[in-house]
């Protein structure tokens, strides 16, 4: 913590006003260690009040604006965005250090397709309503009316700041909730550019509210525990997770997790080599290895595995390190020294277990002022077992481990021997077993010979330490409503 200096100052967003504190917080730079920006910390007192604004909106104007007109505003927010496109991709490759060119494809798009995603979810969704033969020829007309579930806690990571908090924001603004989402500590920017477009597409006061802070002893904390919150959404690490939920259990809270992933690929000898590569690099490397659904283990059937192991590290030694800015760039700094420390710690783990480290293990020099930033080589190992530590946590970084299989079983068993159950890849050219091999990996997500592709009426969401429930489409609504059911005897 420390004084903003003349640093840009990143403010919360309270019942439709920006608001300063007397305590703020240094973000910095990851690309080169510089100080960004002064993030203004929100106390207790100040989540009290977004809470109450979050509370009076649902309760007023919000709770009063019909479906239609709600979906018309997100529409008009996606609509906004795009017209200020490039001031969120500034702001985000600033707080993150990522390529301009990812941020534009993936992260800022998917702000305007999310809102548009769930105008277009909550506008279709009729009301269930059946008959029901009941005794003596009766019957009875149930129907369900979907409420809001009320106000809502939203808390999401650093990774894919924009993209994820709008995953959570628009259908929980489509169903009818207000919100107070607490952005992570390392990218406050695009919540609060967020805040400016909502409000100025004339989204009421109070109901998209922004409190910037930490977790333990700060506006995380002070949100999860807070009597007015009707449930948690959060995206973030198992560990996290695992504590909001202690922090809810008392009021028994409804909470839908996104957590942490150790994510498999499966690749047999059949497997297209140039695709798989292709496949494999974007879903080991992609954002610098920082998102949940990235690739740390990859078996390969035996007959082929010397080619993939070449292949990767001759496509790791192509990744470009660099400024967001520079169109040659392709990988980004990791977010901060502190978590630079927690990667290169398993990159000691893994040479520690006996693995060969075929590429990178270590800090770049990369001179042009860069070095102050929290760079790191892109990682590839074999010689571990999945009894290994960096087998079996998620290091969430640019690295992933090689170990060869025989037979299919093996493949499956090798990639279920985990914890986490978020997501998966299959590469073969036999579609059968590519079905087969799919269903039968315990995660949310199974891809066949892609990585990543989303249908954003798709469930996506992931098992044990992965998650708890699923977003998307109709399921984000089963999150976001309460249905309380209506049974008139006919
Ligand atoms: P994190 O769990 O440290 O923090 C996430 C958010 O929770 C931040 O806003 C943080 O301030 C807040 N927080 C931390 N402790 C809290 C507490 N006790 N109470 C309330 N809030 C608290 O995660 P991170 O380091 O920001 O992000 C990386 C993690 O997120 C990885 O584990 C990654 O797999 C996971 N993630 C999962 C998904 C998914 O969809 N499954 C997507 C992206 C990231
Ligand atoms: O694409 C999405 O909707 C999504 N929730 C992606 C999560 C990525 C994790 O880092």
């Amino acid at each position: 913590m420390g004084d903003s200096g003349a640093h840009a100052a990143v403010r919360n967003f309270v019942d439709g006003a920006f608001v300063e504190t007397g305590q703020t917080w240094n973000k910095i730079n990851p690309v080169d260690g510089s100080v960004l920006s002064a993030v203004h910390e929100a106390d207790a007192a100040l989540v009290d009040r977004a809470v109450r604004a979050a509370r009076a909106a649902l309760d007023g104007p919000w709770g009063e604006t019909p479906v239609a007109r709600r979906a018309a505003l997100l529409r008009k927010a996606a609509d906004r965005i795009e017209e200020r496109f490039e001031e969120f991709v500034r702001a985000e490759c600033a707080d993150t250090g990522k390529p301009f060119a990812q941020a534009r494809e993936l992260d800022v798009a998917r702000a305007p397709a999310n809102f548009r995603a769930f105008a277009d979810t909550v506008s279709a969704a009729g009301q269930s309503s059946f008959l029901t033969d009941l005794a003596g020829g009766r019957q009875a007309l149930n129907y369900a009316v979907r409420k809001p579930l009320g106000v809502v806690a939203v808390i999401v990571p650093w990774n894919l700041p924009l993209l994820l908090l709008t995953w959570k924001v628009a259908p929980a603004l489509a169903c009818g909730n207000t919100v107070v989402v607490k952005p992570s500590e390392e990218t406050p920017s695009t919540a609060t550019l967020l805040a400016e477009v909502l409000d100025e597409v004339g989204v009421p006061a109070g109901v998209y509210n922004v409190v910037h802070g930490f977790g333990p002893d700060s506006a995380g904390q002070f949100l999860t525990e807070h009597p007015g919150i009707d449930g948690v959404t959060f995206t973030g690490s198992s560990a996290t997770g695992s504590a909001i939920m202690r922090i809810v259990a008392p009021r028994v809270k409804p909470v839908s997790f996104e957590l942490g992933g150790k994510n498999a690929a499966v690749v047999f000898a059949d497997a297209n080599l140039e695709d798989t590569l292709a496949g494999l690099t974007r879903s080991v490397f992609a954002n610098t290895g920082q998102v949940c659904l990235c690739t740390e283990r990859v078996y390969v059937q035996r007959p082929i595995f010397e080619d993939v192991a070449s292949g990767l590290v001759e496509r790791a030694r192509a990744l470009r390190l660099g400024r967001p800015d520079d169109d040659a760039t392709t990988t980004g700094p990791l977010i901060s020294q502190e978590h630079r420390d927690k990667v290169l710690s398993y990159y000691r783990l893994a040479e520690e277990a006996g693995a060969k480290t075929l590429v990178g293990g270590g800090v770049p020099t990369l001179g042009d002022g860069l070095d102050g930033g929290s760079w790191i080589e892109p990682t590839l190992w074999t010689g571990l077992t999945n009894a290994d530590r960096p087998m079996r946590e998620e290091i969430f970084g640019p690295c992933a481990a090689l170990v060869p299989f025989d037979g299919e079983q093996e493949g499956i068993a090798l990639a279920n021997d985990t914890e986490y159950g978020l997501a998966s890849s299959v590469w073969t050219t036999d579609l059968t077993r590519g079905h087969r091999v799919a269903q039968r990996m315990n995660v949310g997500m199974s891809w066949v010979n892609t990585w990543f592709l989303r249908d954003l009426r798709s469930p996506f969401g992931g098992v044990g330490l992965s998650g708890i429930g699923r977003e998307g489409g109709e399921h984000s609504l089963d999150f976001y409503t309460e249905p309380t059911n209506v049974c008139v005897q006919l």
